[in-house]
């Protein structure tokens, strides 16, 4: 018997990206561990990925490919052989690209956050093609967008600075579920005398363990940043000497949040003017006495219609008080910005054919667009969709629609899976990829900052092959010459970063494989003497690039599309405001299929507040319908005052084709985007809930 550890990397779409170790006794990969000298691994996983030898041996991964035999979404397929299954994938894309290229669509999301995996080989192949563009909005485009009008670019404080700080406001996260490594250094700050609060409308896991909870109506954070501005303002908690060096606009905003006392915001915003002031006080306080504040925003505040709004209202917070001259100070969405990724060299947007027209489809809006017939406006219809590293059926808004979209007889869809998804269904003809534990990737992340490798574990089970290999057969079957083509995993791998950059100058991809992770050389605090990423290199109280793309200069609060306030025509019909977060055990619609995870969530439950459960004559376990005019979907009602009155949760993203009505949440959620950087709104939603 021989055993061994192999350095590998967690591909999900998650901020820990933890360092694993994977045990490798003849060939079989049997235990999954946490890496215990990565800092921010500290050898614990969360408990989906020290199941991850379950989810890779499972007995229903694909382990061949096949085409369809039944109708679209029944999922009848017959087994067929490489050479078949890439000669006709081959072939009709030359014909539908020989008509018009820009009728095929590659879709694909964060299924793999490798570099490799996700974002290189694949690529090459869809700009040589010269298909439509996606715009890949579905998660963080709006928040993204807020965050860089204000600061620049996704860059802020580093989370392995967490047990410093004395204040942690948790601003839509629930860390405990989905940032486990943040979350734990917060147990640390808070076993030093931190103070904690959660800013959500649900009693999420992580609210219930803080000291405070602030549960405002969803899509009302925009206002109650606004409210705490004009506090700090008015009550004078301000860093006049950091204002002045490194900030943009502060009389305009001193102006602007005039218009947003106390009250005001308490009225929108669904809670106590009590509340917002106290919030206001603790902060500036903290900041009075020299000590740091660290605002960990989520994007959870980003999911609605003034989504990108509410970021960057919340992102001018740390300037105003001088939270940034604290390395535990400042506010964190995402670092990832801060890793010099080299896009054109994994990408090769070069290889796009000179003087073609480009078009771009927003994955947000999948479903509408499949239906779209081709137009002036719309450019040719989609004829050929390829679905990699994503599960649309399930988790893209208005799944009603998306379904439709993807049943169209004359559609030609590809998917390469894992396992046979609610997507997956769809598919003409379906490809087995290779897990994380089967192939080679190198990984930037979002909530640290170290690059890291991952080595392939074991072999590829089955004939499952790696997202880069089954794009280099077709690159080859569709007559593609360029030499990028042929790269080996390895090669591309080692093109990651731009060592001309000095964060990454030490980035040797030989070396990383072998030490598994290093970290990038930044400093502590990135802003503590300004050098914002913006144009006029300061934070952006005003930002002329937004007056110039037809936004509001100023912090503002934009009320959500669907609420009781903002729509009370539709609010008469369906009065209860629906957010759908994800669920512990599941990492968006992946590991919903293990079971010993699902077992753990049970059943799809919707969490309603007592009085709006009395009123339908609902009690725990009833099962409800949940629905609007877009559709419905059935769950288990849980009675329970985590959720504010008028607001309904249910925690996702399950599988449509194992609930009993083959439904999910977003057979309600709507395909309107956020007011910048096209998000989807899933949490801007109005329902009603009946008993059934
Ligand atoms: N276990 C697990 N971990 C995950 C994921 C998963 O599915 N499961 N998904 C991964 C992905 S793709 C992402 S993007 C991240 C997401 O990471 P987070 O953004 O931290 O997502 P959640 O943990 O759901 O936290 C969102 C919280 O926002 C709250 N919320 C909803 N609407 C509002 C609002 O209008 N205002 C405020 N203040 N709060 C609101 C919800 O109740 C929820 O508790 O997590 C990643 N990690
Ligand atoms: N109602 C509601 N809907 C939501 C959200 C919500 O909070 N509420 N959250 C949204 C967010 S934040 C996100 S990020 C999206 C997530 O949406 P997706 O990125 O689509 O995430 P998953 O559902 O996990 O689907 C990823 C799929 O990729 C497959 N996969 C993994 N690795 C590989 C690989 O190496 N090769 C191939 N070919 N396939 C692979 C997995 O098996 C899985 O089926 O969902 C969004 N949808
Ligand atoms: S899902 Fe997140 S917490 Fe779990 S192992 Fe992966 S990176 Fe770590
Ligand atoms: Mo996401």
């Amino acid at each position: 018997m021989t055993s061994n550890i192999i350095r590998a990397v967690c591909p999900h779409d998650c901020p820990d990206t933890c360092a694993l170790h994977v045990t490798v006794t003849d060939g079989v990969a049997t235990e999954v561990r946490g890496d215990p000298d990565h800092p921010t691994t500290a050898g614990v996983l969360c408990t989906k990925v020290s199941r991850y030898t379950e989810r890779t041996y499972h007995k229903d991964r694909l382990l061949y490919p096949q085409k369809r035999i039944g109708k679209k979404g029944e999922g009848k397929f017959e087994r067929i052989s490489w050479d078949e299954a890439l000669d006709a994938i081959a072939s009709r894309l030359k014909i539908v690209a020989a008509k018009n290229p820009l009728a095929v669509l590659p879709y694909s999301y964060a299924g793999t956050m490798g570099l490799v995996q996700g974002d290189s080989m694949s690529q090459r192949f869809f700009h040589q093609i010269g298909a439509s563009f996606l715009d890949r909005t579905i998660c963080a485009t709006a928040g993204g967008a807020g965050y860089k009008y204000t600061l620049g670019a996704r860059i802020g404080t580093d989370l392995e600075q967490t047990q410093n700080a004395q204040l942690i406001i948790i601003w839509g996260g629930n860390p405990i579920a989905s940032n486990l490594h943040f979350w734990m250094r917060v147990q640390e700050a808070k076993r030093k005398g931190a103070k904690l609060i959660a800013i959500d409308p649900y009693r999420s896991l992580t609210a219930e363990k803080c000291h405070q909870h602030i549960a405002l109506l969803p899509g009302t954070d925009a206002a109650l940043a606004l409210g705490i501005m004009h506090v700090l303002i008015r009550e004078g908690f301000l860093d006049h000497d950091y204002i002045a060096q490194y900030t943009l606009g502060f009389n305009q905003l001193s102006q602007r949040v005039q218009e947003w006392p106390p009250e005001k915001v308490a009225q929108v915003c669904g809670i106590s003017s009590e509340e917002v002031i106290a919030l206001a006080r603790a902060y500036g306080e903290c900041a009075q006495r020299g000590e740091a504040s660290m605002i960990r925003m989520n994007y959870g505040v980003q999911r609605v219609h003034g989504g990108g709004m509410a970021v960057r209202n919340i992102a001018c917070l740390p300037a105003l008080v001088g939270a940034w001259k604290h390395p535990a100070g400042g506010v964190q969405l995402s670092l990832s910005d801060t890793f010099p990724k080299d896009m054109d060299a994994l990408q090769r947007p070069d290889l796009f054919p000179e003087g073609q027209i480009q078009r771009t489809i927003n994955m947000s809006t999948i479903g509408d667009d499949l239906l779209r017939a081709s137009s002036t406006n719309f450019g040719p219809k989609i004829e050929a969709i390829i679905v990699y590293n994503s599960n649309p059926v399930a988790v893209a808004p208005e799944s009603g629609v998306v379904a439709k979209g993807f049943a169209r007889e004359d559609l030609f869809t590809v998917v390469l899976e894992h396992f046979q998804t609610d997507t997956a269904d769809y598919a003409d003809i379906l490809l087995p990829a290779t897990t994380q534990l089967e192939h080679t990737d190198v990984h930037s992340a979002y909530g640290h900052l170290y690059m890291m490798a991952n080595n392939p574990a074991i072999k590829p089970l089955g004939e499952a092959k790696p997202n880069t290999e089954i794009f280099r057969l077709l690159a080859q079957r569709m007559g593609f010459d360029d030499p990028c083509f042929t790269e080996s995993d390895d090669q591309i791998a080692a093109k990651a970063f731009k060592r001309t950059d000095p964060r990454a100058i030490h980035f040797d991809w030989s070396s990383l494989k072998k030490t598994g992770w290093t970290k990038l050389c930044v400093p502590d605090a990135p802003f503590a003497q300004g050098g914002f990423a913006t144009q006029s290199g300061k934070c952006e109280f005003y930002s002329q690039q937004m007056l110039a793309d037809g936004l509001d200069p100023l912090p503002t609060y934009i009320p959500p599309y669907e609420s009781v306030t903002s729509n009370p025509v539709q609010a008469a019909k369906y009065p209860l405001a629906m957010i759908s977060p994800p669920a512990r055990n599941f990492l968006n619609s992946s590991f919903v299929n293990v079971q010993s995870l699902r077992d753990t969530e049970g059943e799809p439950h919707l969490d309603i507040h007592p009085v709006d459960a009395a009123q339908r004559q609902i009690v725990s376990g009833d099962k409800v319908r949940i629905h609007n005019d877009r559709g419905s979907f059935v769950a288990l009602a849980r009675v329970t005052d985590k959720a504010r009155q008028g607001l309904v949760v249910g925690l996702s993203i399950w599988w449509k084709k194992i609930a009993s009505d083959h439904k999910n949440a977003n057979e309600v959620t709507s395909q309107r985007l956020t007011d910048m950087g096209g998000g989807p709104t899933f949490y801007d939603v109005l329902v009603q809930v009946e008993k059934l």
